[in-house]
């Protein structure tokens, strides 16, 4: 889609339904001459100001009129896309703004491919790689915590912090070269433990910003919290009494959930998927044993496990099993038990586990529900603080390869001084950083990985 840069584009910008307006957006050389072959108002929109709006009419080939609008215009440079651009204004039905579109379109603009208008934004620059992304990731926010992130790496924070770390590195390749260029003379241009100390200082940076990945991801995508135990403990209850409502199926029949539900609520601006699973138990019913082999891979990439025991039994085997899995595949401190059913009171069981936190929990009369959310809360923001929350969180899979590229190249840049090998393999493992570097925000960068991107994003975006 890099190939068509010259042509006009035309999208339906807000999402498709009713309402009191939806907006189109056209940008290119000939946007504004196009839009201004199918309008009739007062000004002739081919010679508009730019950041200017007008009202008249979007009519067909033969001069029908198709509807009322409001035309804004935007001059290259200062739009967006950083191309002439013209958002039209119209009636928010489904219909009608599709009629708008189609009259513009027989002007001969082009639908716009998804995310278009922001891939211009970037090849024009506009606004980085990174920022770009920021942009789709701030549409899809669906917490405070992803909000603000999103929101921060769009103004450009994560791009400063690149930039600068890049900046040294590209200094520091500059003297190894000058150096290289001086062989023969076999001088030393370069002070090797100031050098040293400089590569030591982008691998203590970019180290930072690895760490603020894991909660960075969770901001971004969500809190995974798997609700986890016996058929019959509980664990479709809690979940109807976490969300306050009867999403999940509840019976007093074992096995009841057969395939997982995910259900989001938002704890303190941060966003928890908490995920409803097939009791664990042997069973010969095939469609069962599927769901607990589902319930086994939720469990490997959940965040927080919330073991759902009924206080009434002893521990099964099927549990302490668990437990032991939990035992060496995990870090205990994202384990809760939930002792459900203590409204019950029968003689109770002794729960004779050792790990995790023990909250007593009636799903039922919503006894220790609260107290369930606020150590969900209280594991987030411990975890956060003890990762160390930078002002520039990584959020984003890309960049944190990338990342850990770079961090590669400059460990192996250090190894070559240390072994006195050739500032040539310095260079080569310093531009490797470098370029990883620069992929982040999009100063090397490549067709597949532009598409790749963009094509995430909505049309009209
Ligand atoms: N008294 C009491 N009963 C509960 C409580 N939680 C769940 N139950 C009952 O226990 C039975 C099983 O509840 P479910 O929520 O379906 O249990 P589950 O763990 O999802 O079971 P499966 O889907 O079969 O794995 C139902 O009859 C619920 O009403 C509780 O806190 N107190
Ligand atoms: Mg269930």
């Amino acid at each position: 889609m890099i190939g068509h840069l010259g042509d006009s584009i035309a999208a339906i910008a807000t999402p498709i339904g009713e309402g009191a307006i939806s907006v189109i957006r056209v940008s290119g050389e000939s946007a504004i001459r196009n839009v201004a072959n199918r309008f009739k108002g007062k000004r002739n929109l081919a010679t508009a100001k730019s950041h200017t709006a007008h009202f008249g009419r979007i009519v067909d080939a033969k001069g029908h009129i198709v509807d009322d609008v409001v035309c804004t215009v935007f001059l290259a440079p200062t739009s967006f896309t950083g191309e002439d651009t013209i958002e039209v204004s119209c009636h928010g039905g489904i219909h009608v703004t599709r009629r708008v579109l189609e009259c513009l379109l027989e002007t001969g603009i082009r639908p716009a491919e998804p995310g278009e208008f922001t891939l211009r934004a970037f090849l024009n620059g506009k606004l980085d790689l990174s920022q770009a992304e920021a942009i789709a990731d701030l549409i899809r926010a669906q917490s405070d915590k992803a909000y603000q992130t999103s929101m921060d790496q769009l103004e450009g924070s994560l791009s400063k912090e690149i930039r600068l770390i890049r900046d040294q590195l590209i200094k520091s390749v500059g003297l190894i070269e000058l150096e290289l260029d001086f062989v023969d003379e076999d001088l030393e241009l370069v002070d090797k433990k100031r050098f040293k100390e400089s590569i030591e200082s982008g691998i203590s940076a970019i180290e930072k910003l690895l760490c603020t990945y894991k909660y960075g991801k969770v901001w971004r995508e969500g809190v995974r919290v798997a609700l986890v135990g016996v058929p019959n403990a509980g664990k479709s209850s809690l979940l109807n009494a976490l969300l306050h409502e009867n999403r999940a199926i509840v019976t007093d029949i074992a096995g009841t959930t057969r395939d997982f539900i995910e259900e989001k609520i938002t704890i303190s601006g941060v966003l928890f998927r908490i995920i409803d699973t097939a009791g664990l138990r042997q069973t010969e019913d095939s469609i069962e044993q599927e769901g607990i082999k589902r319930t086994w891979k939720i469990v490997q990439t959940s965040d927080i496990i919330v073991l759902v025991h009924d206080s009434t039994k002893l521990i099964t085997s099927d549990e302490l099993k668990f437990l032991d899995y939990i035992r060496e595949n995990y870090s205990q401190s994202g384990l809760i038990i939930a002792n459900n059913k203590i409204d019950l009171q029968t003689k109770k069981a002794i729960i004779n586990i050792k790990e995790g936190l023990i909250i007593g929990t009636s799903a039922i009369n919503h006894e220790g529900i609260m107290l369930l959310i606020s150590e969900l809360e209280k594991h987030v923001s411990e975890k956060s603080q003890a990762e160390g929350r930078e002002s520039v969180t990584i959020t984003n899979e890309r960049h944190y390869s990338a990342l850990l590229r770079a961090k590669e190249g400059l460990s192996s840049s250090l190894e070559s001084l240390r072994l006195r090998e050739s500032g040539e393999f310095i260079v080569l493992d310093l531009r490797r950083a470098i370029d990883a570097m620069g992929e982040i925000i999009g100063l090397v960068t490549s067709e597949d990985i532009l598409n790749s991107i963009f094509s995430k994003f909505c049309i009209g975006k």
